[in-house]
C-alpha cells in the first residue's frame, strides 16, 4: 500500500469520530517550533573556552560536536532537512560570532555580532529567538548574577540583559517576525539560605532596570523562566515559580514554563489553561526531566502529548510559544535534535487528530464513562499513517528513513571532527 492509500483509509476512520485529517495536517504545516541551537555543541557557545556552568550539565562525549559557527550551522541545516515546516532557531548570547577583532564581552555585545545568524535565518526563511547567557562566564560570582549583592556583578549582568533586548529587536526587524527573548538566571544556593528575600528583591530590581530601556514591545516578547533547583543550587533558586509568574504578570511580560523545572509529579500540561486565563501569551521549554536532570531528549511520551493537547484544546497554537530545551552529548547530536523536533510535531498532530469537541461535550454532559472509553480508544487510531503522509507531502523522510541521512552525515562529516 502506498502512503497515500494508507492515509485515505486512516482519514475515513478519523472522519467517523468527527476529525478532519486534512485540516489537522494543514495546521501542523504552519506550526512553528523554536529549535534550540545548543543541542549541537553541548551548550558551549563561541564566546568563551570555559566549562558550562549555571547548574546545568551535559554528560557524554559522543564524537562530532560542532566547534565553530560554520559547523553548527551545517548541523542545523541537516536537522531541518529532516523536519517538515519552517521553524525558528533559538540562540543564546554566547553564540555571538566575532570576527576582524570585534570581540566584545557579554555586557557590550551588539547586533553586528549576530549578523551571520541573521543572514543564515533570512536565507532559509527562519525566525530567530534569543536568550541572554547568564552562565559560563567569570562574572558569575558564587552562582549569582542579577541577584548578586556585589553591585559590579549585578550591573554587568543588567547591561548584558539590555544589550540582548537590542539584539532581539534587531532580529525581529530584520526577519519581520517577533523575537521571543527569554531570561533565565542560574542564581541560587546549594544550602539553606538565611535570607530568601534579599536576592529576590535584587533580581526584581535588576529586571526592572533591564526592561526600563526603550524597545518595541510588538517586536521583542520578553519572557521569564523559573526553575526549582539546579546542580549546586539545590536548596534555593532566586527565580522560583512564584517569583517569575508574579513578576511577569506585574510587568506584562510572558511567563516561560520549562517542564523540567518542577517537582517530579507536577506537570506543566495542567498549568497551561490557568496561565492562559490570565496571560494573552506564554512560552514553554519542552524537555524531559529524568531524576536530577531536566534536559533529556523530548520523546513521544505521555506528558509531551498532554502538553500538545492542552495547546490545541485551549485554541492556543499562536498563544503558547514553544521552544525545545535539552542537551544530550551521549548520542549523535543530529539524531537527538531530530528526534525531539519530530516528536513534538507528532505530539501536536496527535492532539489535532483527537476528537476534541466530542470529548469536551462528553465531559460537559457528565458522560464520564463514555469519555474514558473514547479517550482510550483514540490512542490506537492510525496516527502513523497520517504522520507518514504529512512527512511525504512536506518532502521529508518517512519513518526511520531519516536516520540513514544521519548515518551518512556522521560518516562523511561528524566523524572527521577530531
Ligand atoms: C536551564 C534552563 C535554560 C537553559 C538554556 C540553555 O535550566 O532550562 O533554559 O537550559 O537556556
Ligand atoms: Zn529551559
Amino acid at each position: 500500500m502506498t502512503t497515500k492509500e494508507r492515509y485515505d483509509s486512516a482519514k475515513e476512520l478519523y472522519k467517523e469520530i468527527g476529525v478532519d485529517t486534512d485540516k489537522a495536517i494543514e495546521s501542523l504545516k504552519n506550526y512553528k517550533i523554536s529549535m534550540h541551537c545548543w543541542q549541537g555543541d553541548d551548550v558551549m557557545g563561541f564566546d568563551n573556552d570555559g566549562p558550562l556552568t549555571g547548574g546545568i550539565q551535559t554528560t557524554g562525549n559522543y564524537p562530532g560536536r560542532a566547534r565553530t559557527p560554520e559547523e553548527l550551522m551545517a548541523d542545523i541545516d541537516k536537522v531541518l532537512s529532516l523536519v517538515a515546516g519552517k521553524h525558528k532557531i533559538n540562540l543564546h548570547a554566547c553564540y555571538a560570532i566575532f570576527e576582524d577583532g570585534n570581540r566584545a564581552d557579554r555586557d557590550a555585545i551588539k547586533p553586528e555580532h549576530f549578523k551571520k545568524w541573521v543572514e543564515f535565518a533570512k536565507e532559509r526563511g527562519l525566525g530567530l529567538d534569543f536568550n541572554p547567557t547568564f552562565f559560563s562566564h567569570k562574572m558569575v560570582k558564587d552562582n549569582l548574577t542579577l541577584s548578586s549583592p556585589d553591585e559590579e556583578v549585578r550591573k554587568f549582568w543588567i547591561r548584558h540583559g539590555q544589550a540582548c533586548i537590542k539584539i532581539s529587536e534587531y532580529f525581529a526587524t530584520e526577519l519581520g517576525q517577533p523575537c521571543l527573548m527569554n531570561i533565565w538566571i542560574p542564581d541560587g544556593y546549594k544550602d539553606i539560605p538565611a535570607d530568601r528575600v534579599a536576592p529576590r528583591r535584587r533580581f526584581k530590581e535588576s529586571l526592572d532596570e533591564i526592561l526600563s530601556i526603550d524597545y518595541d514591545k510588538s517586536k521583542v516578547l520578553v519572557c521569564l523562566e523559573s526553575k526549582v533547583f539546579g546542580i549546586g543550587v539545590e536548596s534555593y533558586t532566586v527565580g522560583s515559580s512564584e517569583f517569575t509568574i508574579n513578576y511577569a504578570a506585574s510587568k506584562g511580560i510572558l511567563p516561560l514554563m520549562d517542564n523540567g523545572h518542577y517537582h517530579p509529579t507536577e506537570v506543566v500540561s495542567d498549568k497551561i489553561s490557568s496561565m492562559l486565563l490570565f496571560n494573552d501569551k506564554m512560552a514553554l521549554h519542552v524537555t524531559r526531566p529524568v531524576r536530577w536532570d531536566s534536559d533529556h531528549v523530548v520523546l513521544f511520551d505521555d506528558e509531551t502529548k498532554e502538553i500538545a493537547k492542552e495547546i490545541v484544546r485551549n485554541d492556543a497554537m499562536d498563544k503558547v510559544l514553544v521552544g525545545l530545551d535539552y542537551f544530550d552529548a551521549s548520542i549523535n547530536r543530529i539524531s537527538a535534535w531530530t528526534v525531539g523536533m519530530r516528536n513534538f510535531q507528532k505530539a501536536m498532530l496527535y492532539a489535532l487528530l483527537s476528537p476534541n469537541e466530542k470529548l469536551k461535550n462528553l465531559q460537559e454532559e457528565g458522560k464520564l464513562t463514555e469519555l474514558m472509553m473514547l479517550q482510550e480508544e483514540v490512542k490506537t487510531y492510525p496516527l502513523g499513517a497520517v504522520w507518514d503522509y504529512f512527512c511525504e507531502t512536506n518532502g521529508v523522510p518517512q519513518r526511520s528513513e531519516w536516520y540513514k541521512e544521519v548515518e551518512k552525515y556522521e560518516k562523511e562529516v561528524l566523524s572527521k571532527r577530531q
